[in-house]
């Protein structure tokens, strides 16, 4: 397999030359089990690990290898190998893990679109769908809606499906698919270009595996239905991973989600809901929450209809969401700051032989 195909291109080259990692393999993170990673590289896949140093300079989460890195690998055995540096990531798909203070879980990291799918049936959600968009937005990730299980409804129910997401979400493509009849699968296909990488989205059993499998044309992921009241909380996908399709592309499948929480500080909400934010540069005060005050240019275009009250009252509460996050983020920062000085103390009392 070439390096182009596994998604290489010139600013990873350059970095490549740039940080003199000539005596490393070029590697790409296809899987992730606790730690230990799936490495493919041009001819061979390996087990890799991560180094110590790497480990102990990480700082969080986002510093260790994700699915969809570029790594410089040293290879052992014909199947271990060490990670020993990340490439800069392109792009970070991120969410805010469910429960925890302030975690933020890596979903996938350079890709170049994302497929948000969504099922016509009981899924169809639009303000998931703004959670989706905002978390590709910040990630600085094409995103691509797809309306999947198209055979399950009506053209008429399509339409008025695709007039809804219109009226709400501009410029973004929407393409319904059926995986039972292939139907749309041309204006799919049509997105997918060699080299490029793809990440699947969406709640459990909207049909991202079967979706991928039928691209690759193999069955490389197992489908199924899961029952709602006997298996509830579980996933068909238990891990994401990255495929190599023969016809070109690569494809991130990811477990679905049940959560969409937002760990943006990259200005997705803006670019999200950017007809509000046009909207707020008439408001008449400049810290205008927009909630309650007179001369609220926003309130002002929900009352007389010009603006989606739906889509404004998710906006709200994605951006109280963010508020709190990076209020969490602020906080654990304060607290690591603290815990530093006290370690430098440490540090010069031992030197000092004061300890
Ligand atoms: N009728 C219909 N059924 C579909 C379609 N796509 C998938 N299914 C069925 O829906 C079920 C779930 O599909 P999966 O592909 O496993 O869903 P998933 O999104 O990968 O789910 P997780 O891995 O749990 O996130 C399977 O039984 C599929 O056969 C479709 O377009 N139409
Ligand atoms: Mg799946
Ligand atoms: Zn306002």
């Amino acid at each position: 397999m070439k390096l182009e195909e596994l998604g290489y291109n010139k600013k990873i080259e350059k970095y490549w030359k740039d940080n003199n990692l000539s005596g490393f393999e070029k590697g790409r993170v296809i899987a992730e089990h606790k730690e230990r990673y799936i490495v493919r590289t041009t001819n061979a896949e390996y087990n890799a690990e991560i180094t110590g140093n790497l480990r102990f300079t990480a700082k969080g989460r986002e510093d260790f290898p994700a699915v969809g890195d570029w790594v410089a690998l040293a290879t052992y055995d014909p199947d271990f190998a060490i990670i020993h540096k990340v490439l800069p990531r392109s792009s970070i798909i991120k969410r805010q893990a469910v429960g925890q203070f302030g975690g933020v879980q890596v979903i996938a990291s350079n890709i170049d679109y994302a497929f948000i799918v969504q099922a016509v049936d009981r899924d169809f959600n639009i303000n998931r769908l703004e959670r989706y968009l905002t978390i590709c937005n910040s990630s600085k990730v094409k995103p691509v809606i797809v309306l999947s299980k198209a055979d399950l409804t009506d053209e008429k129910r399509i339409f008025e499906i695709s007039e809804q997401i219109k009226s709400r979400i501009k410029n973004i493509p929407v393409v319904a698919i059926s995986n039972e009849t292939l139907n749309g699968y041309d204006t799919l296909k049509a997105v997918i270009r060699k080299g490029k990488t793809y990440c699947m989205l969406g709640s459990s059993g909207v049909g991202k595996s079967t979706l991928l499998n039928n691209l690759s044309g193999k069955t490389i992921m197992r489908t199924d239905v899961i029952s709602r009241s006997t298996n509830k909380g579980k996933h068909v996908t238990s891990h994401r991973e990255l495929f190599i399709l023969d016809t070109g592309g690569i494809i991130v499948d990811n477990p679905g989600m049940r959560e969409v929480g937002i760990a943006d500080t990259e200005n997705g909400l803006e670019i999200t809901f950017e007809t509000i934010v046009n909207l707020s540069r008439y408001c008449k005060f400049k810290n205008c929450t927009h909630t309650t005050e007179t001369g609220c240019n926003v309130l002002k275009a929900v009352e007389n209809g010009e603006l989606d009250r739906a889509s404004y009252g998710n906006y709200l509460k994605m951006e109280k969401e963010k508020e709190y996050f990076e209020s969490t983020v602020a906080e654990r920062r304060r607290k690591e700051k603290i815990f530093g000085k006290i370690i430098k103390t440490y540090k010069k009392d031992i030197n000092k032989n004061k300890l």
